[in-house]
Protein backbone atom coordinates (compact mmCIF):
# COMPACT_ATOMS: atom_id res chain seq x y z
CA UNK A 1 0.00 0.00 0.00
CA UNK A 2 2.64 2.05 0.75
CA UNK A 3 4.18 1.62 -3.00
CA UNK A 4 0.66 2.62 -4.05
CA UNK A 5 0.94 6.21 -2.00
CA UNK A 6 4.44 6.87 -2.89
CA UNK A 7 3.54 6.61 -6.67
CA UNK A 8 0.63 8.72 -6.36
CA UNK A 9 3.06 10.90 -4.39
CA UNK A 10 5.66 10.85 -7.22
CA UNK A 11 2.63 11.71 -9.99
CA UNK A 12 1.77 14.61 -7.66
CA UNK A 13 5.37 16.09 -7.65
CA UNK A 14 5.31 15.73 -11.60
CA UNK A 15 1.99 17.36 -12.10
CA UNK A 16 2.94 20.52 -9.92
CA UNK A 17 0.80 19.52 -7.43
CA UNK A 18 1.26 21.52 -4.51
CA UNK A 19 1.74 19.17 -0.98
CA UNK A 20 -0.24 20.47 1.79
CA UNK A 21 0.74 19.42 5.28
CA UNK A 22 -2.23 16.71 5.66
CA UNK A 23 -1.09 15.04 2.91
CA UNK A 24 0.67 11.61 2.72
CA UNK A 25 4.59 12.41 1.91
CA UNK A 26 7.42 10.03 2.28
CA UNK A 27 9.48 10.47 5.62
CA UNK A 28 12.42 11.50 3.76
CA UNK A 29 10.57 13.93 2.15
CA UNK A 30 9.30 15.43 5.59
CA UNK A 31 12.64 15.18 7.28
CA UNK A 32 14.46 16.93 4.22
CA UNK A 33 11.75 19.64 4.43
CA UNK A 34 12.40 20.09 7.88
CA UNK A 35 15.87 20.09 7.65
CA UNK A 36 16.12 23.02 4.68
CA UNK A 37 13.23 24.96 6.33
CA UNK A 38 14.33 25.24 9.83
CA UNK A 39 18.14 25.59 8.93
CA UNK A 40 16.69 28.62 6.25
CA UNK A 41 14.43 29.87 9.72
CA UNK A 42 17.65 29.68 11.73
CA UNK A 43 19.40 31.49 9.35
CA UNK A 44 17.14 34.48 9.18
CA UNK A 45 17.39 34.93 12.93
CA UNK A 46 21.22 34.37 13.21
CA UNK A 47 21.52 37.07 10.21
CA UNK A 48 20.11 39.84 12.73
CA UNK A 49 22.38 39.51 14.88
CA UNK A 50 25.61 41.43 12.11
CA UNK A 51 22.95 44.57 11.43
CA UNK A 52 21.49 44.55 14.51
CA UNK A 53 24.53 45.45 15.56
CA UNK A 54 24.81 48.37 13.85
CA UNK A 55 20.94 49.77 14.35
CA UNK A 56 22.31 52.43 17.09
CA UNK A 57 25.32 53.24 14.71
CA UNK A 58 23.27 53.81 11.47
CA UNK A 59 24.88 57.62 10.09
CA UNK A 60 20.91 59.25 9.92
CA UNK A 61 17.35 58.86 11.07
CA UNK A 62 16.53 57.91 7.63
CA UNK A 63 19.33 54.94 7.61
CA UNK A 64 18.55 53.98 10.81
CA UNK A 65 14.82 53.44 10.31
CA UNK A 66 15.18 51.59 7.54
CA UNK A 67 18.18 49.41 9.04
CA UNK A 68 15.33 48.56 11.87
CA UNK A 69 12.98 47.76 9.62
CA UNK A 70 14.96 45.43 7.47
CA UNK A 71 16.21 43.99 11.04
CA UNK A 72 12.39 43.27 11.75
CA UNK A 73 11.72 41.73 9.22
CA UNK A 74 14.20 39.37 9.22
CA UNK A 75 12.55 38.43 12.46
CA UNK A 76 9.36 37.86 10.67
CA UNK A 77 10.66 35.79 8.11
CA UNK A 78 12.33 33.39 10.90
CA UNK A 79 8.97 33.08 12.37
CA UNK A 80 6.82 32.89 9.42
CA UNK A 81 9.67 29.53 7.74
CA UNK A 82 9.48 28.27 11.94
CA UNK A 83 5.52 28.17 11.78
CA UNK A 84 6.46 26.51 7.91
CA UNK A 85 8.26 23.59 9.39
CA UNK A 86 6.03 23.41 12.18
CA UNK A 87 3.61 22.06 9.61
CA UNK A 88 5.19 18.76 9.54
CA UNK A 89 5.15 17.94 12.73
CA UNK A 90 8.59 19.56 15.08
CA UNK A 91 8.31 21.62 17.51
CA UNK A 92 9.85 25.04 18.02
CA UNK A 93 11.50 23.92 20.94
CA UNK A 94 12.87 20.94 19.34
CA UNK A 95 14.53 23.29 16.45
CA UNK A 96 15.63 25.58 18.64
CA UNK A 97 17.54 23.09 20.38
CA UNK A 98 18.59 21.71 17.13
CA UNK A 99 20.01 25.32 16.29
CA UNK A 100 21.71 25.89 19.97
CA UNK A 101 23.43 22.49 20.32
CA UNK A 102 25.10 23.06 16.80
CA UNK A 103 23.09 20.28 14.92
CA UNK A 104 21.49 22.50 13.07
CA UNK A 105 23.17 24.58 10.40
CA UNK A 106 22.61 28.36 9.44
CA UNK A 107 24.08 29.94 6.44
CA UNK A 108 27.84 30.21 7.11
CA UNK A 109 27.49 33.98 5.39
CA UNK A 110 26.23 35.14 9.31
CA UNK A 111 29.43 33.76 10.60
CA UNK A 112 31.75 36.47 9.13
CA UNK A 113 31.43 40.32 11.16
CA UNK A 114 30.11 43.44 10.09
CA UNK A 115 32.84 45.83 10.65
CA UNK A 116 31.84 49.08 9.13
CA UNK A 117 28.50 51.38 8.22
CA UNK A 118 29.19 50.05 4.55
CA UNK A 119 29.21 46.30 5.62
CA UNK A 120 25.25 47.56 5.96
CA UNK A 121 25.44 47.88 2.28
CA UNK A 122 26.98 45.03 1.37
CA UNK A 123 25.05 42.72 3.29
CA UNK A 124 21.94 44.24 1.84
CA UNK A 125 23.47 44.70 -1.38
CA UNK A 126 24.87 40.74 -1.75
CA UNK A 127 23.49 38.92 1.03
CA UNK A 128 19.99 39.72 0.20
CA UNK A 129 20.81 39.92 -3.84
CA UNK A 130 21.87 35.82 -3.01
CA UNK A 131 18.85 34.75 -0.62
CA UNK A 132 16.64 36.85 -3.57
CA UNK A 133 17.65 34.50 -6.46
CA UNK A 134 17.38 31.57 -4.47
CA UNK A 135 14.17 32.15 -3.18
CA UNK A 136 12.25 33.23 -6.11
CA UNK A 137 13.75 29.41 -7.25
CA UNK A 138 11.98 28.37 -4.00
CA UNK A 139 8.79 30.23 -4.51
CA UNK A 140 8.39 27.05 -6.88
CA UNK A 141 9.10 24.65 -4.29
CA UNK A 142 6.76 21.67 -3.97
CA UNK A 143 5.57 22.12 -0.58
CA UNK A 144 2.65 24.05 -0.38
CA UNK A 145 3.74 26.65 3.20
CA UNK A 146 7.35 26.51 2.30
CA UNK A 147 5.99 28.38 -1.34
CA UNK A 148 3.49 30.66 0.15
CA UNK A 149 5.78 31.82 2.53
CA UNK A 150 8.89 32.37 -0.32
CA UNK A 151 6.60 35.06 -2.00
CA UNK A 152 5.93 36.96 0.76
CA UNK A 153 9.33 37.12 1.92
CA UNK A 154 10.71 37.78 -1.96
CA UNK A 155 8.64 40.83 -1.68
CA UNK A 156 10.35 42.34 1.61
CA UNK A 157 14.06 41.08 0.00
CA UNK A 158 14.22 43.12 -2.35
CA UNK A 159 13.39 46.11 -0.81
CA UNK A 160 15.98 45.00 1.59
CA UNK A 161 18.27 44.34 -1.57
CA UNK A 162 17.61 47.98 -2.62
CA UNK A 163 18.59 49.63 1.02
CA UNK A 164 21.69 47.98 0.86
CA UNK A 165 22.34 48.71 -3.26
CA UNK A 166 21.69 52.19 -2.14
CA UNK A 167 24.18 52.70 0.76
CA UNK A 168 26.39 51.28 -1.58
CA UNK A 169 25.92 53.95 -4.50
CA UNK A 170 25.99 56.84 -1.93
CA UNK A 171 29.20 55.93 -0.56
CA UNK A 172 30.80 55.15 -3.49
CA UNK A 173 29.81 58.73 -4.85
CA UNK A 174 31.27 60.39 -1.92
CA UNK A 175 34.76 60.81 -0.28
CA UNK A 176 37.96 58.46 -1.07
CA UNK A 177 37.45 57.57 2.30
CA UNK A 178 34.06 56.33 2.13
CA UNK A 179 34.79 55.07 -1.76
CA UNK A 180 37.43 52.68 0.10
CA UNK A 181 34.73 51.75 2.80
CA UNK A 182 32.74 50.65 0.58
CA UNK A 183 35.31 48.47 -1.55
CA UNK A 184 36.73 47.39 1.47
CA UNK A 185 33.05 45.99 1.81
CA UNK A 186 32.70 44.29 -1.07
CA UNK A 187 36.32 42.81 -1.12
CA UNK A 188 35.26 40.87 2.21
CA UNK A 189 31.84 39.98 1.10
CA UNK A 190 32.16 38.86 -2.32
CA UNK A 191 33.70 35.18 -1.61
CA UNK A 192 30.90 34.35 1.53
CA UNK A 193 28.26 35.46 -0.98
CA UNK A 194 29.50 33.11 -3.41
CA UNK A 195 29.19 30.44 -0.73
CA UNK A 196 25.97 31.11 0.73
CA UNK A 197 25.35 29.03 -2.65
CA UNK A 198 26.43 26.14 -0.94
CA UNK A 199 29.00 23.39 -2.53
CA UNK A 200 29.13 22.71 -6.23
CA UNK A 201 26.68 20.42 -7.66
CA UNK A 202 28.92 17.38 -7.65
CA UNK A 203 29.77 17.48 -4.06
CA UNK A 204 26.11 18.42 -2.68
CA UNK A 205 24.83 15.65 -0.92
CA UNK A 206 21.01 16.64 -1.26
CA UNK A 207 20.85 18.30 -4.70
CA UNK A 208 20.06 15.52 -6.68
CA UNK A 209 17.23 14.26 -4.65
CA UNK A 210 15.56 17.31 -3.87
CA UNK A 211 15.76 18.53 -7.25
CA UNK A 212 13.40 15.77 -8.12
CA UNK A 213 11.39 16.40 -5.31
CA UNK A 214 11.28 19.87 -6.54
CA UNK A 215 12.32 21.45 -3.06
CA UNK A 216 15.37 22.84 -4.88
CA UNK A 217 14.36 24.23 -8.54
CA UNK A 218 17.66 25.16 -9.68
CA UNK A 219 20.98 23.94 -8.36
CA UNK A 220 23.35 25.21 -6.33
CA UNK A 221 26.02 25.82 -9.46
CA UNK A 222 22.87 27.25 -11.62
CA UNK A 223 21.92 30.13 -8.45
CA UNK A 224 25.49 30.89 -7.91
CA UNK A 225 26.17 31.69 -11.65
CA UNK A 226 22.74 33.56 -11.90
CA UNK A 227 24.32 35.50 -8.81
CA UNK A 228 27.23 36.69 -10.77
CA UNK A 229 26.02 37.24 -13.85
CA UNK A 230 23.56 39.63 -12.10
CA UNK A 231 25.92 41.56 -9.58
CA UNK A 232 28.79 41.76 -11.87
CA UNK A 233 27.05 45.13 -13.85
CA UNK A 234 25.69 46.07 -10.73
CA UNK A 235 29.01 46.57 -9.06
CA UNK A 236 30.73 48.23 -12.45
CA UNK A 237 27.88 50.75 -12.12
CA UNK A 238 28.28 52.45 -9.33
CA UNK A 239 32.56 52.26 -9.85
CA UNK A 240 33.17 49.32 -7.56
CA UNK A 241 35.92 46.34 -8.64
CA UNK A 242 34.71 42.53 -7.82
CA UNK A 243 37.61 41.12 -5.76
CA UNK A 244 38.45 38.26 -8.41
CA UNK A 245 41.25 38.76 -11.01
CA UNK A 246 40.12 35.81 -13.09
CA UNK A 247 36.57 37.11 -13.62
CA UNK A 248 35.58 37.48 -17.04
CA UNK A 249 32.97 37.67 -19.48
CA UNK A 250 32.21 34.27 -21.38
CA UNK A 251 30.69 34.68 -24.86
CA UNK A 252 29.63 31.36 -25.32
CA UNK A 253 27.67 30.43 -21.94
CA UNK A 254 26.79 34.33 -21.86
CA UNK A 255 27.70 34.52 -18.54
CA UNK A 256 31.06 35.22 -16.45
CA UNK A 257 33.56 33.29 -15.79
CA UNK A 258 35.27 33.36 -12.41
CA UNK A 259 37.93 32.16 -9.96
CA UNK A 260 37.92 29.11 -7.40
CA UNK A 261 36.10 29.65 -4.54
CA UNK A 262 37.62 28.22 -1.27
CA UNK A 263 36.13 25.91 -0.06
CA UNK A 264 38.33 24.59 2.71
CA UNK A 265 37.23 28.52 4.24
CA UNK A 266 33.30 27.51 3.37
CA UNK A 267 33.64 23.64 5.32
CA UNK A 268 35.84 25.40 8.22
CA UNK A 269 33.11 27.99 8.58
CA UNK A 270 30.45 25.41 8.30
CA UNK A 271 31.87 23.06 10.60
CA UNK A 272 32.06 26.02 13.51
CA UNK A 273 35.07 27.30 12.83
CA UNK A 274 34.60 30.51 11.21
CA UNK A 275 35.14 34.43 12.75
CA UNK A 276 31.90 34.52 14.67
CA UNK A 277 30.54 31.39 14.99
CA UNK A 278 30.94 31.19 18.60
CA UNK A 279 29.78 35.25 19.41
CA UNK A 280 26.73 34.34 17.42
CA UNK A 281 25.99 30.89 19.22
CA UNK A 282 26.02 32.59 22.82
CA UNK A 283 24.05 35.82 21.58
CA UNK A 284 21.46 33.28 20.38
CA UNK A 285 21.32 31.19 23.49
CA UNK A 286 21.45 34.21 25.70
CA UNK A 287 18.64 35.41 24.19
CA UNK A 288 17.16 32.07 24.80
CA UNK A 289 17.69 32.06 28.39
CA UNK A 290 17.17 35.78 28.99
CA UNK A 291 13.78 35.43 27.11
CA UNK A 292 12.80 32.69 29.21
CA UNK A 293 10.37 34.69 31.66
CA UNK A 294 8.48 36.11 28.16
CA UNK A 295 7.37 33.07 27.42
CA UNK A 296 6.62 32.07 31.15
CA UNK A 297 4.38 35.23 31.03
CA UNK A 298 2.80 34.59 27.94
CA UNK A 299 1.59 31.08 28.53
CA UNK A 300 0.64 32.03 32.24
CA UNK A 301 -1.64 35.17 30.48
CA UNK A 302 -2.63 32.07 27.71
CA UNK A 303 -3.56 29.94 30.60
CA UNK A 304 -5.49 32.50 32.57
CA UNK A 305 -7.48 33.99 29.35
CA UNK A 306 -8.65 30.20 28.90
CA UNK A 307 -9.36 29.94 31.97
CA UNK A 308 -11.82 33.04 32.32
CA UNK A 309 -13.70 31.74 29.07
CA UNK A 310 -14.18 28.52 30.64
CA UNK A 311 -15.81 30.13 33.41
N1 LIG B 1 25.95 27.65 5.04
O1 LIG B 1 23.75 19.23 -0.20
P1 LIG B 1 23.79 20.68 0.10
C1 LIG B 1 18.82 34.73 4.56
C2 LIG B 1 25.15 22.67 4.23
S1 LIG B 1 19.45 33.88 3.24
C3 LIG B 1 25.82 26.65 5.94
O2 LIG B 1 24.00 21.59 -1.06
P2 LIG B 1 21.10 21.68 0.46
C4 LIG B 1 18.22 36.09 4.35
C5 LIG B 1 23.78 22.05 3.99
O3 LIG B 1 22.83 22.53 4.95
C6 LIG B 1 20.35 32.46 3.83
N2 LIG B 1 25.59 25.37 5.58
O4 LIG B 1 22.50 21.09 0.94
C7 LIG B 1 18.93 37.14 5.10
C8 LIG B 1 24.11 20.58 4.13
O5 LIG B 1 24.25 20.25 5.52
P3 LIG B 1 23.22 19.25 6.30
C9 LIG B 1 19.50 31.27 4.11
C10 LIG B 1 25.46 25.13 4.26
O6 LIG B 1 20.26 21.90 1.65
C11 LIG B 1 19.71 38.04 4.43
C12 LIG B 1 25.49 20.49 3.53
O7 LIG B 1 26.05 21.80 3.62
N3 LIG B 1 18.86 30.78 2.94
O8 LIG B 1 18.90 34.19 5.61
C13 LIG B 1 25.57 26.11 3.29
O9 LIG B 1 20.53 20.85 -0.64
C14 LIG B 1 20.40 39.05 5.11
C15 LIG B 1 25.48 20.01 2.09
O10 LIG B 1 24.93 20.99 1.19
C16 LIG B 1 18.44 29.50 2.86
O11 LIG B 1 18.60 28.72 3.77
C17 LIG B 1 25.82 27.43 3.72
N4 LIG B 1 25.95 28.46 2.87
O12 LIG B 1 21.50 23.10 -0.19
C18 LIG B 1 18.81 37.25 6.49
C19 LIG B 1 17.73 29.12 1.58
N5 LIG B 1 25.41 25.54 2.07
O13 LIG B 1 21.87 19.94 6.30
C20 LIG B 1 19.50 38.25 7.18
C21 LIG B 1 17.13 27.75 1.62
C22 LIG B 1 25.21 24.23 2.29
O14 LIG B 1 23.20 17.97 5.53
C23 LIG B 1 20.29 39.14 6.48
N6 LIG B 1 18.13 26.71 1.59
N7 LIG B 1 25.25 23.98 3.59
O15 LIG B 1 23.78 19.12 7.69
C24 LIG B 1 18.68 26.20 0.46
O16 LIG B 1 18.38 26.62 -0.64
C25 LIG B 1 19.63 25.05 0.60
O17 LIG B 1 19.46 24.48 1.88
C26 LIG B 1 21.13 25.42 0.38
C27 LIG B 1 21.98 24.16 0.61
C28 LIG B 1 21.34 25.90 -1.05
C29 LIG B 1 21.59 26.50 1.37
Amino acid sequence: QIKNLEEQFEARIVRDDKIEPKDWMPEKYRQTHIRQISQHAHSEIVGMLPEGNWITRAPSLRRKVALLAKVQDEGGHGLYLYSAAETLGISRDEMFEQLHSGKAKYSSIFNYPALTWADMGAIGWLVDGAAIINQVALCGTSYGPYARAMVRICKEESFHQRQGYEIMLKLSEGTQEQKDMAQDALNRFWWPSLMMFGPKDDESPHTAQSMKWKLKRKTNDDLRQQFVDQTVPQAELIGLTIPDPDLKWNEDKKGYDFGPIDWDEFWQVVKGHGPCNKERMKARVNAWEEGAWVRDAAMAYAEKQQERKEK
